[in-house]
């Protein structure tokens, strides 16, 4: 075990120059695991109030509490905005969240899923198989590969593709840079669309700002949806998301009953709804 700077009497502090002057602290019981990877600090805790929790270089990525809030917003949003979507890519998400969540589309015939680091894989399948459950699914092939170099190498293949990353400081940097972007167009199919991690209005006014220019570059249609998550920084996060045709803030088909039944977050009506942004961010995205 690593010693943890993060966790202080039975506290695990989550502080960083993203969102400076300001920690969010969750009671914890016993730190599960607590190893480095090649490639970032691992770590899972379990929390007094709020499940196990992952955190990855000292950033909450999820607690079992809230984690179907963000999990189930970015995969449904691009998924049910696109008439037909059967060919699917995932980048990042380690854990398996999003793949649990595609899963559930009856239409999607294959889930590629591109992850950096094969502990976070290891690591969710080991604590939080109800995440973990998403690498069951036989439609998933998995590659263990840099995100910014398979979606360079594939062109005109995926009708949605959903990049789950971390923030851009660490082995997501890359993810939030334009020719990243470029690629991921040139991987759609025409149609297609992209959803990424889009971090928050409140607390990431630049980052929104620059991948909301770069997607509206790019794409025929962009649009920036906001997430209620108790346990990321400001209480929220935002999808930045790109389209080469559908119209993204409406749900081009019918929710089945029997998804819905399983489903904690996303409707219809909150898919409409997690477009209309505060006064400010509009005039934000609107001004660039
Ligand atoms: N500030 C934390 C952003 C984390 C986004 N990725 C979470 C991974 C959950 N599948």
């Amino acid at each position: 075990m690593t010693h943890t700077r993060h966790v202080k009497d039975g506290w695990f502090s989550e502080n960083c120059p993203m969102w400076p002057g300001m920690a969010l602290s969750l009671e914890i019981e016993t730190i599960l695991y607590d190893e480095k990877s090649p490639f970032q600090h691992i770590q899972v805790f379990d929390t007094r109030h709020h499940g196990k929790m992952m955190v990855l270089d000292g950033i909450i990525q999820l607690t079992q509490s809230d984690e179907f809030s963000y999990q189930e917003m970015l995969a449904h949003i691009p998924l049910f905005a696109h008439p037909q979507p059967e060919n699917i890519l995932v980048i990042g998400g380690g854990d398996g969240g999003i793949l649990r969540e595609v899963g559930r589309h009856a239409c999607v015939k294959t889930m590629d899923f591109c992850e950096i680091d094969e502990m976070v894989i290891a690591v969710s399948k080991q604590f939080l198989p109800d995440l973990a459950c998403g690498f069951d699914d036989p439609r998933v092939n998995v590659f263990i590969r840099d995100g910014a170099v398979f979606a360079r190498e594939n062109t005109g293949v995926y009708d949605v593709i959903i990049v789950d990353s971390s923030d851009p400081i660490g082995p997501g940097e890359i993810l939030f840079k334009k020719p990243f972007y470029e690629s991921l167009k040139n991987a759609l199919k025409p149609g297609g669309i992209i959803a990424t991690q889009g971090e928050s209005i409140f607390l990431h006014k630049d980052c929104v700002t620059r991948l909301a220019k770069i997607t509206r570059e790019l794409f025929d249609r962009q649009a920036y949806a906001c997430i209620m998550v108790p346990t990321y920084p400001g209480g929220n996060i935002g999808i930045c998301l790109g389209s080469l045709g559908p119209e993204l803030t409406r749900p081009a088909r019918e929710m089945p009953a029997d998804l819905q039944s399983r489903l904690k977050y996303y409707t219809p009506r909150i898919h409409e709804a997690a477009f209309i942004l505060p006064r400010f961010a509009q005039i934000m995205l609107e001004t660039l």
